[in-house]
């Protein structure tokens, strides 16, 4: 059976926990569409966290690609319209990396097209009673870089790829009182509805 791939990352910024790696292990296993979905939880480290989704593609094989990740502060469920050549990052990553306003890969486009049905996905979680709404760009951090080095890697091919960022969980809440949430069922809800509608 061909398989999906599904991409979270771990807790980072002093946060305990990670609501897009958590939302991907609850699909792991899942049939959706006639796909078998594969979640992988990611380093947030810059370089580190693509390489290791690089070569998970690589022995995988996988239909399509969605990676995705928190973004404190969003309330909505928001797939990513861009990926950007650029990273500036606010804080350091999990390995203490911290780039500021630097090309993430010299002479490649300042910017990739998700591949993703970006406004379909978000007009099917409408119609599921889901917040969401389309983004421009993905931050300049690793959730950003990742995106880009997966579009830049996959340019040439057929494979559709593309990132959706998540908000907080409910669930995790009261780490961060007053932080926009959804419950963390309705984002797993979200991402097996973003898999079914980029298949079709
Ligand atoms: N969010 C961060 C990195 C890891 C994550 O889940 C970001 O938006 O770049």
């Amino acid at each position: 059976m061909s398989e999906i791939l599904l991409t979270g990352f771990e807790p980072f910024g002093g946060d305990p926990r990670n609501p897009s790696s958590e939302a991907c292990s609850m699909l792991d296993g899942e049939v959706v569409a006639g796909h078998r979905v594969r979640a992988l939880c990611l380093p947030t480290a810059f370089k580190v966290a693509a390489l290791k989704l690089l070569r998970q593609m690589a022995r995988q094989r996988p239909a399509l690609v969605i990676a995705t990740g928190l973004a404190v502060g969003r309330a909505e469920i928001t797939p990513e319209r861009f990926a950007l050549n650029f990273a500036d990052a606010r804080i350091p990553d999990n390995r203490g990396r911290q780039p500021r306003a630097k090309v993430l890969v010299r002479g490649a486009p300042l910017a990739y097209a998700s591949t993703l049905p970006v406004d379909r996905i978000v007009a099917r979680l409408h119609a599921a009673g889901i917040p969401a709404t389309p983004s421009l760009s993905a931050g300049a951090f690793v959730c950003n870089e990742l995106f880009f080095r997966l579009r830049h890697a996959t340019e040439t091919t057929s494979l559709r790829v593309g990132f959706i960022h998540v908000p907080y969980a409910s669930e995790h809440v009261v780490v961060r009182p007053g932080t926009p949430s959804l419950p963390l069922a309705m984002i797993a809800q979200a991402l097996r509805l973003a898999v079914q509608t980029s298949l079709e």
